[in-house]
């Protein structure tokens, strides 16, 4: 059933996107709401709406209980977990929706276009630890890019979300080029090239339910599939989650690891959380800022020759190792 709205809710509409603190947002989705007439038709977009204010009502709130949280600390999504990556794409790719079904965190779904206006952040369990997802708008959104481009610039993976729907060699290929307008690369910069900031990226293409998908996804593949890791989903068939999740796991590059005080058991509850490459020594740290000094020796079970070797501080450490640190 078609939903025949009336001119007074585009208006209402354009008001709502401009909108740009909560309090602003809040009373525009107010007067937005009074503009939808109420039947059948009409009974998705309230039901949206009203989730969408209720999600705002909720900010506002976290809002006031924050210290000092004015408008700056909104946008600002602190990182947690070990690894924060930000999902990059189009309008309707399905962002808001990977993130609804990786993590419990609640963005709102909606088969209209800019229907995130605020990012979500939401944690993602992999087997023992947890990795932050960042739900953003899409890009490219005058209102929206420069927050949007700086929770990018500071998180440590960008998730760029393809829609199958759509040509997906051609999405890609925009996204990086507007990416590259923030100065944000996803590969090195070559001899020559200018300076940029580079972030590691994995593509998500979403909607491989839809009639013509696999073929899309297979021109997207042959153009840049040797260059990022790919994974082929459909959030609404759930199908393909659990690869992508393996693949943000790997991208994040971290590393887990257990430690152990002399004479008991690890604690295999709480591993520490460290990049690819650390060291005895990194891990030491985080386990206390007195080790810095004061350690004596470690022994590693996992990546040493023999099962709890003595190693040196400079050890390379590998994913699941358990480390026995001594003072
Ligand atoms: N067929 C199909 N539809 C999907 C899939 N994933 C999401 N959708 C639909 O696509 C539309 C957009 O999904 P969202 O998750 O809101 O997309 P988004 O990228 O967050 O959109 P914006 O926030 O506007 O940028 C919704 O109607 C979803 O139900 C999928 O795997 N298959
Ligand atoms: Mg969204």
């Amino acid at each position: 059933m078609p939903a025949n709205l009336p001119p007074d809710y585009f208006e209402a509409e354009r008001k709502y996107k401009q909108a740009s603190t909560v309090a602003e947002r809040i009373a525009a989705l107010e007067d937005l709401m009074a503009t939808v007439p109420k039947h059948k038709g009409t009974d998705h977009l309230r039901a949206d709406l009203r989730r969408r204010l209720s999600q705002l009502n909720m900010e506002a709130i976290e809002q006031r209980k924050r210290k000092g949280g004015g408008r700056d600390s909104l946008y600002n999504i602190p990182r947690e977990g070990a690894a924060q990556v930000a999902l990059v794409g189009f309008a309707n790719s399905g962002k808001s929706s990977i993130v609804a079904n990786l993590t419990k965190a609640t963005p709102v779904i909606a088969d209209y276009p800019l229907s995130t206006v605020l990012p979500c952040p939401g944690m993602m369990p992999y087997e023992d630890i947890q990795l932050q997802l960042v739900d953003l708008p899409p890009i490219p959104n005058e209102t929206t890019d420069g927050w949007v481009s700086g929770i990018m610039r500071v998180a440590d993976v960008l998730l760029i979300v393809i829609d199958l729907m759509e040509d997906a060699d051609i999405q890609m290929e925009l996204i990086l080029d507007q990416l590259g307008k923030w100065n944000i690369r996803t590969e090195r910069p070559k001899e020559g090239e200018p300076r940029a900031l580079v972030k590691r990226a994995l593509v998500a293409a979403n909607k491989k339910d839809r009639p013509g998908s696999p073929e899309n996804f297979e021109k997207l593949k042959a153009a840049y599939g040797s260059r990022y890791p790919m994974v082929a989903l459909s959030c609404l068939k759930k199908d393909g989650l659990e690869d992508l999740k393996l693949e943000i796991f790997r991208l994040a590059r971290i590393i887990r690891v257990y430690s152990k005080p002399p004479g008991k058991d690890p604690d295999l509850s709480m591993p520490y959380t460290v990049p690819v490459g650390s060291t005895v020594m990194d891990v030491a740290e985080k386990v206390h800022k007195d080790f810095v000094t004061k350690l004596k020796y470690a022994r590693v079970w996992g990546s040493a020759k023999f099962e709890g070797m003595r190693v040196e501080r400079t050890h390379v450490l590998k994913d699941r190792d358990i480390v026995e640190l001594s003072m």
